[in-house]
Parts: C-alpha cells; structure tokens; sequence
C-alpha cells in the first residue's frame, strides 16, 4: 500500500490537468456561447471548396469551436443542411447548385447566409493558344463551332468523329451542356464527354497542347486558371427561365452567378459565435483563386494549404471573428 502512493498521487495530479484543461477549452466556448457539438462542415471535388472548408473550419478552431468534416455530393448537401446533418455551405455556385439550394431553401431549414464578394462563371472555355494557333477563327463567338473546320481540329479518338468538349463531372451539371450543344444545332458537328474529375480537366490541357489539336472544357471562375490565359466562349446570354429544368429551350450561356453561403437553421443558435463569424465571412475572386492554386499549380495537400492560407492572410480572416 505503501509504494503505491507516489503512484496514486501522480494519477491525482494528472486527473487534475486533464479536468483543468477540459475545463478550460470549455470555457472558450461558453464565452461566446456556441455549443461543443461538432459544427459539420461538407468536402466536394474541386480545390478551392476543399481549401475553403478547412479555412473555415480553423477559423472556427480558432474561436474554440469543434469541426468536423464531411465528403458529400455536391447536389444533395443542400437536403443535408437542410434536414441538419451538415451544418453549412461556404461555396453556393448559382450555375451548377442555384437550383438543389433554392429547392432546399423553400422546403424550409436551410438559411440563405450571404454572398461572397466574388462573382462567378462556370461554363465551357479554351486555352487562348487555341485561338493563337488558329484552331477555330471566331472564338470567343459560340457561332464559331458551327464551323466544320473548327469541329474537325477538336477530334479525338473516341468522339466518333465529332469535335470534342471535355464537361466536368455529370454531379455539377447533369446534362446541361449536351442539352445547350443540341439546342444550339451543333449536335452534328460536337459530342460532350464527361471527366471524371476537375484533375482530368487540367490533365486535357496539357495534353491537348502536347498534341497539338485544340480543346474546349468545362471550367469556372474564381480559379486558379484566372488570368493564365483562358477565355470562356461567348453563348447567347442567360436569362431567367432559360434552361431546360426551367421550362426554356436551352440556347442560353451561364450566368453571371453569386457564390452564395448557406447553413441550417439551428446553426445561429448552436453557436451564436460561429454563426456570427460565418455571416461575416466574404471572400474575393483572388483569395478563391489562390487557395485553388496552392494546390492546382503548387501542390500542396487542401489542409497544408488551408494551414498556409490563414498564417498568410490574418488581416483577411481575423475581422470576420471580432
Ligand atoms: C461547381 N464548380 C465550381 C465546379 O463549377
């Protein structure tokens, strides 16, 4: 029993800590009231949405607050924010979700949380060698892919033929590009391929350049493409109530779109505090971009770059938790 002491002191004294500590991070939440239940923050398929989430999940981190994170397709999360299971969305892209979001949005238990300043585009584009190597006059003029000499330099292997047009995954759009190539009249001249992955876009650029012929893919701004030389084609302008699932023919562009937040309802409750911060949170086409590029063009893994992106931009971030 004796020699036993020095052990039953020590396990004392680390029970202790363990309660001081818990204590204490408690603490930093209780002072702005937000609860310890973990704030449930969704992971999609392209760079800046995933850098994004654990930039705000360590500014929530910051405040004291407990995050987790999950992978979830991009079109669903807005029933899953809705009924609760995920908490937020910080990257509403009116183009591809504006329609999942509003839907979740008039059933009730979804809030609209602001706009980012960044306006957006998501549409189909080319690399400005394309034009500089005269592959198709006319570009960015959607009338020039009626042109069968343009078609014929954008043939691949396995588009039968046809003038090829690299669409990202059928998750963003579903069959809104093959829809406007019909509509337009160019389904004789053109074909969509889906990529597997916004990897797979960047992967066609280079390999497309490597071989010479010309590509057009889908892509989108804020990226880390903006200013690197690639120019989205000019389609007729959108309007309200042009696209197919709208009730319109189809023979329209994408919008000029908002980059929209969006939470739960519960979330202004559960944590006042965070809430509070996300209402706050606004970013710009360049701090987008460059939390793409980090880890388009330099590699990083989303965290690493996440983790670089705070320590650099401070006087960005630290407003939006005052
Ligand atoms: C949703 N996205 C930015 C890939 O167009």
């Amino acid at each position: 029993m004796k020699n036993k002491l020095p052990l039953l002191i020590g396990a004392i004294v680390v029970i202790a800590g363990l309660v001081f500590f818990m204590g204490g991070g408690d603490k930093t939440a209780k002072k702005s009231g937000d609860s310890s239940a973990p704030i449930v923050i969704p992971t999609h398929n392209w760079s800046s949405q995933i850098v994004m989430a654990y930039v705000i999940g360590g500014i929530f981190e910051s405040m004291g607050n407990n995050v987790s994170y999950v992978n979830a397709d991009s079109q669903a999360v807005y029933e899953s924010i809705r009924i609760g299971d995920v908490t937020i969305s910080h990257e509403v892209w009116e183009s591809a979700f504006g329609k999942s979001f509003t839907t979740a949005l008039d059933k009730g238990g979804l809030l609209d949380w602001g706009d980012h300043e960044a306006r957006t585009l998501e549409d189909m584009g080319y690399p400005n060698w394309v034009v500089d190597k005269g592959l198709c006059p006319g570009l960015p003029d959607w009338t020039a892919l009626k042109n069968p000499d343009c078609a014929k330099n954008f043939v691949t292997p396995d588009s039968g033929g046809k003038g090829r047009m690299l669409e990202g995954p059928q998750t963003w759009h579903g069959d809104l590009i093959p829809q406007r190539v019909d509509a337009l009249g160019l389904g004789d001249l053109w074909m969509v391929k889906f990529a597997g992955s916004a990897d797979a876009l960047w992967a066609e650029l280079v390999a497309a350049e490597k071989e010479g012929r010309g590509t057009i893919i889908f892509n989108w701004t804020p990226n880390f493409t903006d200013g690197a030389g690639f120019t989205f084609i000019d389609f007729p302008p959108y309007t309200a109530g042009c696209r197919p699932e709208d009730g319109g023919d189809g023979k329209c562009g994408s919008p000029d779109g908002y980059l929209k937040k969006a939470v739960h309802e519960d979330f202004p409750k559960t944590h006042p505090g965070a809430a509070a911060a996300f209402k706050k949170m606004s970013f710009t086409t360049s701090h987008i971009g460059a939390m793409a590029a980090l880890v388009d063009v330099d590699k990083m893994t989303h965290e690493d770059a996440a983790k670089k992106w705070l320590a650099d931009n401070e006087s960005v971030w630290k407003p939006f938790i005052k």
